[in-house]
């Protein structure tokens, strides 16, 4: 098959899917519900659920998602509290038993429909990650604000002078990794909040990985609130100086 070393075996191929949530609570049983519409049958899968103490009751739901859906297919791993994204996808990552770890937001903004597309699109390259993009081909963002928008393309925009890293979408966190390879990226990063996504694929980078890339349509959340607020915007931009003057 084209593009195919040899170790390659997609008929063992897994997908172990992280979700973190803080306060998903509308959102989860959606979400997981269209990741098996979208999955069932086409590849084997399960999603690992990182809550974090959500006061909305998140957790509740997971569980009766899980009694649903089954423990092989839906895996909770609660923390106690809030503790951020960066250490949920460490501690989610370390009960994944697939050889693929797709990372996406529970909050409805990435929308499983282009699951498959990125599988195919590793398969057809061997890429070590694929990253959705909303920054080239049919991608897109809806229901943002001006500000927003402004804000997610001038963080792109800057990075792309600054780092040069050769991909379109770096803000952006729906992506699938080969799990060993997400595995070193993760030890490698030390930034925190919203530069992480940003520093996983200049590390890539670093690296030689290679990246894919599938356009995807992002939808601004419906149901909760944005945590994205002026300190994130500052953190951000303090992060990406460090990587400027580091990498
Ligand atoms: N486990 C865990 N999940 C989190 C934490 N913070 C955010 N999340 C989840 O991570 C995903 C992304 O967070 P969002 O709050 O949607 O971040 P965003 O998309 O940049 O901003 P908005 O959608 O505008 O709020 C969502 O599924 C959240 O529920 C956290 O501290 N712990
Ligand atoms: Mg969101």
């Amino acid at each position: 098959m084209k593009g195919k070393t040899a170790g390659d075996d997609e008929t063992t191929d897994k997908y172990s899917i992280l979700l973190p949530t803080y306060n998903e609570v509308e959102n989860l049983p959606i979400i997981v519900w269209l990741i098996v519409k979208y999955l069932d049958g086409v590849v084997p899968f399960e999603i690992i659920i990182i809550d974090d103490g959500s006061p909305d009751g998140t957790q509740q739901v997971a569980e009766k998602l899980q009694n649903l859906y089954g423990e092989d297919r839906i895996i909770l791993r609660p923390r106690e509290r809030k503790l951020g994204l960066g250490t949920a996808y460490i501690h989610g990552i370390k009960h994944a038993t697939g050889n693929y770890v797709i990372i996406m937001d529970a909050d409805l903004s990435h929308h499983p429909q282009f699951i498959p597309k990125m599988i195919e699109t590793q398969r057809q390259g061997s890429y070590d990650i694929v990253t959705g993009t909303r920054y080239s081909g049919d991608g897109g963002v809806h229901g943002w604000d001006f500000k927003r928008k402004l804000i997610s393309r001038g963080a792109n925009f800057i990075t792309q002078v600054l780092l040069r890293p050769g991909v379109s979408d770096l803000t952006g966190s729906f992506r699938l990794y080969k799990k060993s390879i997400l595995q070193k990226l993760i030890e490698s990063c030390v930034s925190k909040g919203y530069v992480f996504q940003m520093e996983m694929i200049v590390r890539a980078r670093q690296f030689n990985y290679t990246i894919g890339e599938v356009p995807i349509s992002f939808v601004d959340r419906v149901y909760g609130e944005s945590k994205l607020g002026g300190s994130e915007i500052i953190q951000f931009v303090k992060g990406l100086l460090y990587l400027f003057a580091t990498t």
